[in-house]
């Protein structure tokens, strides 16, 4: 197994959340990690859910990324089947244009069952993915160092953009 493939898991409600969540995906891969990328519904295939919830620590997940939209129960069901830290990541459904709906679903966590709710859409899916690696970061120098740089660059950027005002 490569280095740090699988330790983070992108979980997403339905295929039509993959179009948002591929920004995930594709930052995680940025920083070196290939995560393990599911759809699975707390709705539609709530077995499946609780199973992988259930045996996500024992098969070397360490931080799962659960993105939905609607009702989107499906980061605060994984929560609490697990001691995982979950990020969840708010989507706007076509159904569901402002995504406010999937927001409040993912960030009203009753106390003892936390979920880290990002902002709704692409900016959560990419800041999920930072978070996560922020996390792993804590205990991986390499890591950290890509951080670091990361940041750098992100600030180089918006110096650029403001000498070119
Ligand atoms: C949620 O319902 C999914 O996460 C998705 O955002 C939304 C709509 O799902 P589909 O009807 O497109 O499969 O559970």
């Amino acid at each position: 197994m490569a280095e740090n493939n699988k330790i983070v898991a992108v979980v997403m409600g339905s295929d039509s959340d993959m179009p948002t969540m591929q920004a995930c995906i594709d930052k995680l891969k940025d920083f070196g990690i290939t995560p393990e990328v599911r759809i699975i519904s707390a709705h539609r295939t709530p077995d499946i859910a609780a199973d992988f919830a259930d045996n996500a620590a024992k098969n070397g997940t360490k931080i799962i990324i659960a993105a939905a939209g609607m009702a989107a129960h499906l980061a605060g069901s994984l929560a609490g089947r697990t001691t995982l830290p979950i990020i969840g990541v708010p989507l706007a459904a076509s159904q569901s244009p402002a995504g406010i709906d999937a927001l409040l679903s993912t960030v009203q966590m009753p106390s003892g069952v936390p979920v880290a709710s990002m902002a709704i859409g692409k900016a959560g899916a990419v800041n999920a993915a930072i978070f996560a690696v922020q996390i792993l970061a804590l205990s991986d120098e390499k890591l950290a160092a890509k951080l670091a740089d990361f940041r750098k660059a992100q600030r180089e950027k918006v110096i650029k953009k403001d000498s070119a005002v």
